[in-house]
Formats: structure tokens, sequence, C-alpha cells
């Protein structure tokens, strides 16, 4: 185990169902700790641009679409294991898939509108945590 950190997104679709709090507590209650955090609407170039890797995808539009249709909330979390610990907590992509007691099995309307974003390795953490918070928009916790 390593302390990692990873970049957490609640989706339009998870803002709009007013679950700020309860996602980030189901993260703190695992012993996340939030580092960055910052609200924000996406632009069209920022949607694009983080979603960047699936642009060959069929979904790809849609995707861009949905990630602009409200703000979303973008948070670095630290902690032991905090990559694969966060994507636990979050479920699979597909919330017909995810395990019960996940956030996407418990929240997510679709595959497309599943409410979370979370890293998939700690390469992508670090060019995602870069895309949202630069160089020096991150808080190691000093206490
Ligand atoms: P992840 O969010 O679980 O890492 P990815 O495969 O990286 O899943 O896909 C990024 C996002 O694209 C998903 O969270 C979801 O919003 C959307 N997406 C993934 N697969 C599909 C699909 O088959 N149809 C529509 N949207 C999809
Ligand atoms: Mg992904």
């Amino acid at each position: 185990m390593a302390v990692e950190q990873t970049l957490s997104i609640i989706k339009p679709d998870g803002v709009q169902k007013n679950l700020i709090g309860e996602i980030y507590s189901r993260f703190e209650k695992a012993g996340l700790e939030i580092v960055a955090a910052r609200m924000i609407h996406l632009t069209l170039d920022q949607a694009q641009g983080f979603y960047a890797v699936h642009k060959e995808r069929p979904f790809y539009s849609d995707l861009v679409s949905y990630m602009m249709s409200g703000p979303v909330v973008v948070t670095a979390l630290q902690g032991e294991d905090a990559i694969l610990k966060h994507r636990e907590i979050m479920g699979a992509t597909n919330p017909a898939d995810a395990d019960p007691g996940t956030i996407r099995a418990d929240f997510a309307a679709s595959i497309e509108e599943n409410v979370v974003h979370g890293s998939d390795g700690p390469d992508t953490a670090a060019v995602e945590i870069a895309f949202f918070f630069g160089d020096d928009g991150v808080c190691p916790r000093t206490r």
C-alpha cells in the first residue's frame, strides 16, 4: 500500500441530486482526505479536454454534453490506496453492474449519467489533478 492521490468529480447529475455531502462523507469515512476542491461549470474545451482519451468512443459527444449540463464539484483525494479505494466506493461504470452500497448502485441513473468520476491509475490521476489544480492547487494536510 502507498499513499496516493486521485481525482474525483461529482458529475452534474450528482450535484443536481444534492449529493455532494453524502458522497464526500462516504470517501471521508473510508479514510480519504480532500486535499483540493473546486466547483466549476465546464466549458466545451474543458469537457472535451478532460475526456480526450474517449474521443474515438461512440458516446463521446453525449458524454461531453452531459459533463457540461450543470456544475460539477472536483476534488483531489489523498490516502492509502486512494485510487482503488475511490473506485471501489464509486462502483462499476454501469450502475446495473455496480456492487450494492456503492455510489453508482445507490444513485446512478444509467451507464452514462453515473454521478461520479474517479481516476483509474497513478498516471491518469497525476494528469487529471494537474488538469484542474495545476502545479500548486493541491493543499497537503499539515495537521
Ligand atoms: P469510469 O468513469 O468508470 O472510469 P470510463 O470507461 O472511463 O468509465 O468512461 C467514462 C465515462 O463515460 C463513464 O463514467 C460514463 O459517464 C461514460 N460512459 C462509459 N461507457 C459508456 C457507454 O457505453 N455509454 C454511454 N456512456 C458511457
Ligand atoms: Mg475512466
